[in-house]
């Protein structure tokens, strides 16, 4: 299965992502947690490239396709054999965030990006996508205090430093993708604390399992039975 994780800046996906990861692993499940921009060797490289608020000569075009080269070799080497070898495979941000980023944001042609991105994903789409919303002041504080924090002001801070209403055509669109595609997206309230933002997570996770009568929902509760 295919879970990726979206939303603005400082959302807390990551923190979300690595709280499921951690939860389907203790019942059993085998999961692969990636990123992009970042998750293989040649996204590692495009990343200080991409999130340096020091580069300054990037023009939007350059930017898309390297976020698209990036999606190419991570879907080839990371993703699709992952999926293959029956691994849950949870993904910190890929495709909507292009047309969010790229479309939304930057005002590129979303049909334009929906084409370029089903190229670079060999048409790979995930079953959930877990939409981290919250008011764009709120996940901007979030953000900048952790980059602070971790010392990544500079080296990570390129869309950060974007204006308030970048952030907030980025947010509207993410609520437009998943109006278009209810049945892929749950859409996660993340300006609550975190341990009711995981929980939100799970439900959506055996909310979806239901819907394609899949067991692992009615698994994961008798576990949950046995737990307590
Ligand atoms: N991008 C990416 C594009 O433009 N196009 C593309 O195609 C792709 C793939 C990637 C950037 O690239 C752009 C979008 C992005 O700008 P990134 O740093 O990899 O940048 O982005 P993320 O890892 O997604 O990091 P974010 O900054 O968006 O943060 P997260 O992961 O949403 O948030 P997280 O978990 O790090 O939390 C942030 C802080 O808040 C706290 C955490 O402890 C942390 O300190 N926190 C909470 N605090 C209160 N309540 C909660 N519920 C909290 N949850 C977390």
């Amino acid at each position: 299965m295919f879970i990726t994780f979206e939303g603005i800046e400082g959302a807390g996906k990551t923190t979300a992502l690595n709280y499921l990861a951690g939860f389907l692993q203790r019942r059993g499940y085998d999961c692969l947690c990636t990123r992009e921009p970042g998750g293989c060797t040649l996204g590692r490289n495009l990343r200080p490239i991409l999130l340096d608020a020091r580069t300054r000569t990037l023009a939007g075009r350059a930017e898309l396709f390297l976020f698209l080269a990036d999606r190419a070799q991570h879907v080839a080497e990371v993703i699709r054999p992952a999926l293959e070898a029956g691994q849950i495979v949870l993904c910190d941000r890929y495709t909507d965030s292009t047309l969010a980023y790229q479309g939304y944001g930057r005002g590129l042609d979303t049909d334009y990006l929906r084409r370029l991105n089903e190229a670079a994903s060999g048409g790979l789409q995930p079953q959930l996508t877990l939409l981290f919303d919250l008011p764009v002041r709120c996940g901007l504080m979030r953000a900048g205090e952790r980059n602070r924090t971790e010392g990544l002001t500079f080296s990570e801070g390129r869309f950060d430093s974007e204006s308030l209403d970048f952030h907030e055509r980025v947010r509207l669109g993410y609520r437009a993708l998943a109006e278009e595609e209810p049945e892929r997206f749950a859409i996660v309230d993340a300006a609550q604390p975190p341990e009711d933002v995981v929980l939100q997570c799970r439900s959506a996770l055996e909310a979806h399992w239901r819907s394609q009568d899949l067991n692992e929902a009615d698994m994961l509760e008798e576990q949950d039975n046995d737990d307590n």
